[in-house]
């Protein structure tokens, strides 16, 4: 109850527009922190706009800058790195790189044709860079002369690439780094005072560009923040507070995940008191949850890269690449656990799309026209997760969907409702006649047998119907006395 209490003060204060000072309230069971700049809501956001992102499930990623010309590789040898990253390298002059600029010249760019494959693919949502770190702008931004507009190609690339994915009926959120390696006035730390009237400039463009963003495509659904880990960002949480505040008046609805701004104690992601920082985690990088309470009932999403840690267009991929079927895999864990699944490409410098990418993207696609049913609108199914795959639940029809990636050598697959949950119907989801018996075989607990010998070569979907199991049918199932 205490512990309530506290919670409603908490809340109550940041609602009242901060007006309160850091002050610690000290309770037996836990410590809070009143912040002026913490979170902003306890639990997650409940309005249609939150539910449309929640229900998602898969999206795309796009990272393409001037990063795309040299591809991972200068004045003919490799960089070990991630390809955006290339500005960074020893061998390479920053004033070299940002003359890449008078290369930039993506002819063969086609985003109704990017947004097809887009569509194919059964993806919901796309996430395009507008600026990476290296400061280079997508749109031809006012406020700074390093955009596509000064490039050779001249044209805007994020108005018709919003207008292509919105016609496809895919959202757009934009990304945006806040850490901008051309910007004179950026920097790592605030050190003199030189540092901060030159930071209090670059803050200054960071909310002119956010703003320009906003109004200039209107129908973007969300922010995706990235380059705010830097000690001078950390320290801005009045600044980037009220900036987030405005830019939400300026668009309501407006999705911005945990990576924008830090609670003045410095705290980014979740505040001081560990709640989180906008709307969904932007924390699982490469890296996927195991369990339902590692996400501590946030919304959150998972961008993953094909191979280790490419995002723009490198021309060789080294080491692991993914397979359609672990990216597969990939978005069921997510969709079980909550999240969404965004897969990354990286276009070529010409504005085409690579060769390995367009294939997963097209195995990805035929997966999804026959299983979408199982990852639209899915969440977690409070299920014990099985070693055969995964359990998603719908919000659209309270079916269960089994998300099978490995079959056992018995070829049954093993279930285990929640109590009081009874398996009425199995079926594949490819086949609705097709009627698998299940069989209880404990309290609670099912085997499924598929009729027909399985032997898929995709991972596959069974579709369980569910119910109340009837009063005094537990199968009489004697505990063992220990
Ligand atoms: O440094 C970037 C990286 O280049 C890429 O943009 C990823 C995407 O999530 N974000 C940063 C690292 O967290």
């Amino acid at each position: 109850m205490k512990k309530i209490l506290l919670i409603i003060i908490t809340e109550c204060c940041s609602l009242l527009g901060g007006s309160v000072y850091a002050q610690e309230v000290t309770s037996p069971e836990k410590k809070i922190i009143q912040l002026q700049h913490g979170a902003h809501r306890l639990g997650r956001r409940n309005d249609a706009d939150m539910a449309r992102w929640r229900a998602y499930g898969l999206g795309q990623f796009i990272h393409w800058g001037l990063y795309s010309i040299p591809a991972g590789e200068w004045n003919g040898k490799m960089y070990n790195g991630a390809a955006e990253w290339i500005r960074t390298w020893k061998e390479v002059s920053p004033q070299a790189y940002d003359s890449l600029i008078y290369r930039f010249n993506p002819t063969k760019f086609n985003p109704d044709s990017w947004a097809a494959v887009a569509k194919q693919m059964g993806v919901k949502y796309v996430t395009i860079t507008t600026k990476h770190h290296d400061g280079f702008c997508l749109w031809p931004s006012k406020f700074t002369d390093f955009t596509v507009a000064n490039s050779p190609y001249k044209k805007d690339i994020i108005g018709p690439l919003v207008k292509a994915y919105d016609k496809q009926g895919i959202d757009v959120i934009l990304y945006f780094s806040v850490m901008d390696w051309h910007n004179p006035d950026w920097r790592y730390d605030i050190k003199t005072r030189d540092d901060s009237i030159a930071f209090n400039r670059f803050k200054q463009f960071t909310r002119n560009q956010l703003l320009e963003l906003l109004t200039q495509y209107p129908s973007a659904k969300g922010l995706w923040f990235d380059g705010t880990w830097d000690k001078s960002w950390v320290k801005q949480a009045a600044f980037a507070d009220s900036l987030e505040t405005e830019m939400r008046k300026l668009h309501p609805g407006l999705i911005i995940g945990s990576r924008f701004r830090a609670d003045e104690y410095g705290k980014r992601h979740f505040d001081s008191n560990g709640n989180l920082m906008g709307d969904y985690e932007q924390g699982w990088e490469r890296k996927i949850p195991e369990k339902i309470t590692d996400v501590h009932g946030n919304d959150w999403d998972c961008v993953m890269t094909i191979p280790e840690n490419q995002w723009g267009y490198a021309k060789t991929w080294q080491g692991h690449i993914k397979t359609a079927d672990e990216l597969l895999e990939m978005l069921a864990k997510c969709v079980s656990l909550d999240g969404n699944f965004v897969l990354n490409f990286g276009p070529k410098p010409d504005g085409t799309l690579r060769a390995e990418e367009l294939s997963l993207a097209k195995a990805i696609g035929d997966w999804m026209t026959v299983n979408k049913e199982a990852i639209y609108n899915g969440e977690y199914a409070g299920f014990i997760k099985q070693d055969w795959g995964y359990f998603i639940k719908s919000t659209a029809s309270n079916k269960i969907y089994m998300l099978v990636f490995n079959i056992p050598v018995s070829g049954v697959l093993r279930v285990a409702t929640p109590s009081h949950m009874a398996i009425r119907k199995a079926y594949g989801l490819d086949n609705a006649a097709s009627n698998y018996t299940s069989e209880e075989i404990g309290s609670s607990t099912y085997f499924i047998h598929p009729n027909q010998q399985i032997t898929p070569k995709k991972p596959f979907v069974i579709v369980l119907e569910t119910g109340e199991e009837a009063k005094g049918q537990t199968g009489g199932y004697e505990k063992a006395k220990t």
